[in-house]
């Protein structure tokens, strides 16, 4: 039987051996809802960035730059890190250079690994189909917040652990844990989540309807695949 496991924070990637593992890069608020909306409405690929100037640089080959920290959309960059900036007609086809605080430094933490995918509710089934038929165990690696733990990735990552649980086994306890905890929250994940960090945190920005949307499960049916190049496409 397949396994799977769960990192809680990037910090602990060096306990997970991904060489022979899916990883599913999960940032719910908002990097990886932000990307798997992008891919929704048309975008050709998104190569991510954990370096600003790096990200910024992919302007003159054309790319569309999108660059977050703490929150807020980067001065320069064409765009930031809400979802509804991902939806437009414009981007279809384009091609997306992307950094965030957490999402895409998780990117990275996974480079290595047999596959990446990249995970969020609004494709949480796709990525279990993907999971379930795919051959690999898995890891599912969860951004967090600058090295600590969250708890909207580890809802997220209980929700697979729930949905997979009768085809694939626990490697250790952090799988269970993020099980329990979804199964507490799911029939209200914006109340259980009202009093998290990162949820206060965008609230403080004003962005409540961002959060809302992040945490809809289904709304998009396509799983984001890294390819050798370093970027994420859906083909
Ligand atoms: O950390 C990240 O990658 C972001 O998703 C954080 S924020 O939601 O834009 O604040």
């Amino acid at each position: 039987m397949k396994s799977i496991d769960v990192c809680l924070s990037p910090e602990l990637m060096h306990l997970y051996d991904v060489k022979d593992r899916t990883v599913v890069v999960v940032d719910i608020l908002r990097a990886t809802s932000c990307m798997v909306t992008a891919f929704a409405h048309g975008v050709e690929s998104i190569t991510p960035f954990s370096d600003l100037t790096a990200c910024q640089s992919m302007k003159s080959k054309g790319y569309i730059t999108s660059g977050e920290r703490d929150g807020k959309k980067v001065d320069g960059f064409d765009r930031g890190n809400s979802p509804f900036e991902y939806m437009g007609e414009d981007i279809k086809e384009k091609k997306i250079a992307f950094t965030t605080t957490n999402g895409t430094q998780a990117i990275e933490k996974a480079l290595g690994a047999k596959k990446i995918v990249i995970g969020s509710f609004l494709n949480l089934s796709s990525v279990v189909k993907y999971l379930l038929f795919g051959e690999n165990s898995v890891l599912i690696i969860c951004a967090g917040w600058k090295g600590k733990v969250n708890l909207e990735d580890t809802l997220f990552a209980g929700a697979i652990m729930e949905k997979l649980r009768n085809h694939i086994e626990a490697d250790c306890d952090a799988p269970l844990i993020a099980q329990h905890l979804y199964n507490l929250a799911k029939d209200d994940m914006m109340k259980f989540l009202s009093n998290s960090s990162h949820v206060k945190r965008l609230n403080r920005l004003g962005i409540q309807k961002d959060i809302e949307f992040c945490l809809t499960p289904d709304q998009y049916s396509i799983v984001p695949v890294l390819d050798g190049t370093g970027k994420l496409t859906i083909k």
